[in-house]
């Protein structure tokens, strides 16, 4: 795309002896080359031009300004930069003010603060969020935010990311005045000609003292702990501290220049590549062929088959979508436990005071269950989440068949079976899609859409509809066993056991996996979600299982005895009375130890290392062959899955992204090492080969579909 002209993206025009500098970059006038020099010559305009008395700074559109053009990031820089049109703006002799009306997010506050002074209007948000992005603020926001409101809560801002309503940011102190609803123009003149009439002269923020430099410094040594014990694994916290401390113990210029060198240590690091490879993939994964091609179906009320934990979760993600939801199951008593787990989170919402009692009452106001299914005639949508069990599945959509309206679109929430098959027992293939939510469903962001063979495009649409009023990360699947997510978790699971079963333990996997950034390791998580359910799949897929393939027996010794982790008080850990954090069980590692010498293995020793190698090298290979057999639309489209599904580390992008930053050369080259000691596990994706073979990456399948 070409760059837009300066003069085009900020336009400036004199309204009495104001100069108003438009800026109008959409969709959020972020900060590219072209703003950042027009925002340079309104500045050259306002200092040559005797008849400009004041400068007023407004957004175009819904948004002052959201920030650094992000997609700059990782690219040549391109003049003028940032805090320099900054400085020169601060040093004006004329007042400069910002009228803020929506976003004024990162470098968007940062324009803000250089400005002289700063009125907000209802339904400004005010924010510091480079953090998200693996950054800290680097025009100036680190130097002037501590000057504004002080260091100690300048840096809680930045190192939340949070954003401020208008009310609150005035109460910080980093906006004067607030407006009435209106246009900013509008009320940015008003506010101009009242300081013009006072005689306000330039204030410049970087000349002001910082409000709490008495007591900042104890205080910022305590955040400085918090933040290092909190920011696990995280780059740019710890560097946004000692920004701060510049500000209190440096004069401003060399407070700015200190925040410049940790600005690009951060822009350089591969984790503001991770993270914002995140930020754009996540709004990436909707942008699929069949939204372009299709609109969504109307829909208002929802049919949820089954109250257990699933269903009850759906239920709760579909009332607060503002929908309708009738919840079928077979007695009464079923009926009335799946109330009671939908009831359950609300309960839960109202204790902690997030939900008012009245809330709940309104919102169980749309929700009704029923054991016959003709009470589903005329709705809308179904989402099936009964046993995972092929021929309950059948016997439900047989059903769906028969009694739903024409046009109903019809969704199972099974986890790895086979939609077509499903799809198959109706007369209406082309309304059946997978929705496979994630537990529990009402916290969980993650939904895979799973397009089976006959599904027609305005259902797949619906269904992204339907993610986006549940405010879901959508990702369009294709049929397969476990689709994107559960089949490339079967294969990198099976090389930590095999790395279990060679040597390492599986507390050693689990400590590797949390160093790699994951909040638990897969042992860990088994204990969590229940053995039990990771048994009866290996149970079922026992019979398909290659025999000549590598099969390690250790967890179902494990499950054998009955020790399914937390439920049961012991797993691969142990716990006691109840514990949440399982201790290492030395009766683990003796039936390891004991299926290791049933098998003959010698037990080698494995690093961190090694350990994250197998598990990652296993990952991507996978990832390749989903995006080969087109069960994933793009790399991102499994980057995404891994990080609102599974844990995966946000910082590193996911694991596509992260197998681009390694270089696919490298991640091959691990995976043709690995093969010499299991060729038939470690064989190499075609795609994998092809791309290294280019020299290309998985970005470079990243395009939009
Ligand atoms: C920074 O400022 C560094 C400085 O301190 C230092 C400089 C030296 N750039 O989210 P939406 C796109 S770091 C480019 O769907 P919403 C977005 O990709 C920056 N593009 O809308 C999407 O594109 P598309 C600090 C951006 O209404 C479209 O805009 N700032 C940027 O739900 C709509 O976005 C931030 O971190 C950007 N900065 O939410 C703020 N922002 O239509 C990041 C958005 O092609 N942005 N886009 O998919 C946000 O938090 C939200 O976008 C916002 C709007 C709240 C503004």
């Amino acid at each position: 795309m070409p760059s837009p002209s300066p003069d085009s993206v900020v336009q400036t025009s004199l309204h009495g002896p104001v100069l108003v500098v438009r800026i109008d970059n959409p969709p959020v006038n972020a900060l590219g080359q072209a703003v950042r020099a027009g925002l340079l010559a309104a500045v050259e305009r306002a200092q040559g031009d005797d008849a400009v008395r004041a400068v007023l700074l407004v957004g175009a559109g819904k948004a002052f300004i959201a920030g650094a053009d992000i997609r700059e990031f990782g690219k040549p820089p391109q003049p003028p930069s940032l805090p320099e049109v900054l400085h020169r703006m601060e040093q004006l002799d004329k007042p400069v003010i910002a009228a803020i009306h929506g976003p004024a997010l990162g470098g968007g506050l940062e324009v803000a603060m250089a400005a002289h002074y700063r009125l907000a209007l209802p339904g400004a948000k005010l924010g510091l969020p480079e953090v998200n992005l693996g950054l800290l603020p680097g025009a100036g926001g680190t130097q002037r935010a501590p000057r504004l409101m002080g260091v100690v809560a300048a840096a809680e801002l930045m190192l939340s990311g949070k954003h401020l309503s208008a009310k609150a940011a005035q109460a910080a102190g980093l906006v004067d005045k607030l407006a009435e609803e209106g246009d900013p123009t509008a009320a940015g003149l008003a506010y101009a000609e009242e300081l013009l009439a006072q005689g306000a002269g330039a204030r410049r923020t970087g000349e002001l003292p910082i409000p709490d430099a008495a007591t900042a410094p104890a205080a910022l040594d305590q955040l400085a702990l918090e933040t290092a014990r909190k920011s696990r694994g995280l780059f740019s916290p710890a560097r946004i501290i000692e920004c701060v401390r510049a500000a209190l113990e440096l004069p401003f210029e060399q407070g700015l220049k200190r925040e410049r060198e940790l600005f690009m240590e951060c822009l350089n690091s591969p984790q503001r590549a991770g993270l914002v490879h995140a930020f754009f993939a996540e709004r990436e994964t909707a942008k699929i062929p069949e939204a372009r091609a299709a609109q969504p179906r109307p829909f208002a009320r929802l049919a949820i088959i089954g109250g257990g934990t699933m269903g009850a979760g759906i239920t709760v993600s579909a009332l607060d979508a503002g929908l309708a939801v009738t919840m079928i199951e077979r007695d009464a008593e079923s009926i009335a436990r799946g109330q009671a787990n939908v009831e359950k989170v609300y309960d839960g919402l109202i204790a902690k005071g997030r939900m008012k009692p009245e809330a709940k009452a309104a919102t169980l106001a749309r929700y009704r269950a029923s054991t016959s299914y003709d009470d589903i005639a005329e709705v809308d949508l179904v989402i099936e989440a009964v046993f995972e069990d092929i021929d309950v599945k059948k016997a439900v959509f047989r059903e769906l068949d028969r009694v739903c309206k024409s046009g109903c679109v019809l969704a199972t929430n099974t986890s790895y079976l086979d939609i077509d098959a499903i799809a198959a027992v109706t007369q209406r293939p082309q309304d059946v899609i997978g929705l496979h939510f994630f537990s529990p469903a009402n916290i969980m962001k993650l939904l895979e859409i799973v397009v089976a063979a006959k599904t027609a495009p305005d259902v797949v649409a619906t269904a992204f509809e339907l993610a986006r009023r549940m405010k879901k990360v959508p990702v369009r699947a294709g049929v397969c066993d476990g689709f994107i997510g559960n089949r490339i978790l079967a294969v990198y699971r099976e090389a930590a056991n095999h790395v279990l079963e060679d040597g390492a333990s599986p507390y050693e996997i689990d400590a590797a996996v949390r160093g790699f950034g994951y909040p638990m390791g897969p042992f860990q998580v088994s204990d969590l979600a229940g053995g039990d359910i990771g048994w009866a799949t290996r149970k079922r897929k026992a019979a398909t299982r290659d025999p000549k393939a590598r099969y390690v027996e250790i967890a179902d010794r494990i499950a054998e005895r009955g020790w399914f982790g937390q439920k049961t008080g012991r797993g691969w850990y142990l716990y006691p009375q109840g514990a949440r954090t399982g201790q290492e069980d030395p009766e683990v590692l003796a039936i390891v130890d004991e299926e290791r010498q049933k098998k003959g293995i010698t037990p080698r020793s494995f690093t961190h290392e090694d350990i994250m190698r197998r598990y990652m090298a296993a990952m991507v290979n996978e990832g390749a062959r989903v995006l080969e057999e087109g069960i994933a639309l793009r790399p991102l489209d499994i980057d995404v899955t891994f990080l609102f599904g599974y844990g995966f580390p946000r910082w590193r992008g996911g694991p596509m992204k992260w197998a681009d930053i390694q270089g696919l050369p490298k991640v091959l080259a691990d995976i043709r090492e690995f093969a010499q000691e299991d060729p038939q596990f470690w064989q190499p994706a075609p795609l994998l080969e092809k791309l290294v073979a280019e020299g290309r990456d998985f970005e470079s399948l990243n395009r939009p579909a």
